[in-house]
Formats: structure tokens, C-alpha cells, sequence
């Protein structure tokens, strides 16, 4: 089985993004799936275009992309993502989007198709905190999971897709005036392992086979 997990490019006037720094040192394997790893530029339509290469040319069967909220206190297991691009701040090109539809045809919303809860709990298990979110908010992230979850509509029927938000790394908050909360990276890395742990199994398990 194949498994796409992306992170994406530093934004925002930070140095590093702790989702590429976790999905790096990921295991190139996890559960006996193939890991395939890449970064995604942070930048509307752009972010998409290149996810859509890489599913593509690397078939997968399960595409988790990961992105950096900065702020939250737990890893956030993403189910909804709006067909609204509606920037806070402008993207890595500065280009800031606001009211605007992603899709022109496509639904208000979708849910993604993995299996959220067992994410979560998989996470919990380890000891990290973890939520279920249903907002993955208005910018480039909510941006590609919207792309990711309209494709497997209307292309890609066979692949299941999500995405997870995570906390700063400790080393970002150390540099803030008013620390937020924060989860060091290679914390960050077991909780995304134990995610794609929970959806390779589910799959497995639906399939009835060793896929
Ligand atoms: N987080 C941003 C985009 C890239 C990232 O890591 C977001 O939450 O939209």
C-alpha cells in the first residue's frame, strides 16, 4: 500500500513548519505501508497543483496532508473543509484571496473520507493530545485538503484523504514574547505515525486483504 503524507514550506515569517520538519523523519514504512513523503509550497492553487502531480505519478491509496497551526495545543484531526479561500494573511507569493469560492462547481463543503475518530484516538494512545477539528479555516491548507477531498469526487474515487493540523514546535514558541502551546517535532512525528498507523489498518481491514 502506498501512503502520500506532505508538509509544507515555512510561512508567516517562520523559520522551520513542524509538520515538513515530523513528516521528514517519518519512517519510511509504517505498518508495512510505503511511506512517500514531499513539501508543498504555501500558496493558493499553487499547493494544490503540486499535490495533484504527486498523486498522479505515485497512485496512493491513502494522501494525508499536514500543516502547521499555530496556536492550537493538540494535533487536530481535520473532517471539513469550505469551498472559501479567504486569506488572514497573504500566501508565500503574496496573494490573500478573501470571499472567494475555490471551486466554481464545486459542493459548500466536504468531510474527509479517512477515518478521523481511530486518527485521533491512535494519537491519544501515545499520550499526545489530539483532537477531532471541524474547521481546517480559510487558507491554503483548507485551500489543498478542499482540492484533495473534490478530486477523490470526481477522479480518484479509490483513494481515501485527509488532513492534519499541528501545534508550533517548541522551538518557535521559545522565540514568541507570549509563548502559545507548542509540541516538540519528534512528538509531532509519533503522533502523525500513529495516524497513518489507524488509516492503513482501517484500509487493510475494509479491503479484507493484504494490500
Ligand atoms: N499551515 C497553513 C498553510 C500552510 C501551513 O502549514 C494553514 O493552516 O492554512
Amino acid at each position: 500500500m502506498q501512503v502520500l503524507i506532505t508538509g509544507f514550506a515555512p510561512f508567516g515569517g517562520e523559520k522551520i513548519n513542524p509538520a515538513w520538519e515530523a513528516v521528514e523523519i517519518l519512517p519510511d514504512q509504517i505498518e508495512g505501508a510505503n511511506i512517500v513523503k514531499a513539501q508543498l509550497p504555501v500558496l493558493f492553487g499553487r499547493g494544490a497543483e503540486v499535490l495533484a502531480q504527486l498523486v498522479a505519478v505515485h497512485r496512493p491509496e491513502i494522501t494525508i496532508c499536514v500543516g502547521q497551526a499555530g496556536g492550537r495545543a493538540a494535533v487536530a484531526v481535520e473532517r471539513v473543509a469550505v469551498n472559501l479561500r479567504d486569506a488572514a494573511m497573504p500566501d508565500n507569493s503574496g496573494n490573500a484571496p478573501a470571499d472567494e469560492p475555490i471551486m466554481a462547481d464545486g459542493p459548500a463543503a466536504y468531510f474527509s473520507n479517512l477515518p478521523t475518530r481511530a486518527m485521533a484516538e491512535a494519537i491519544r494512545a501515545q499520550g499526545i493530545p489530539a483532537v477531532l477539528s471541524y474547521s481546517a479555516g480559510t487558507y491554503v491548507c483548507n485551500d489543498v485538503m478542499y482540492h484533495l477531498l473534490y478530486w477523490i469526487d470526481k477522479r480518484w474515487p479509490q483513494m481515501q484523504g485527509g488532513f492534519i493540523h499541528v501545534p508550533y514546535d517548541i522551538s518557535q514558541a521559545a522565540g514568541k514574547p507570549s509563548p502559545p502551546p507548542s509540541l516538540p517535532v519528534p512528538v509531532i512525528a509519533r503522533a502523525l505515525e500513529a495516524a497513518i498507523g489507524a488509516a492503513v489498518r482501517a484500509r487493510r481491514a475494509e479491503a479484507g486483504v493484504s494490500v
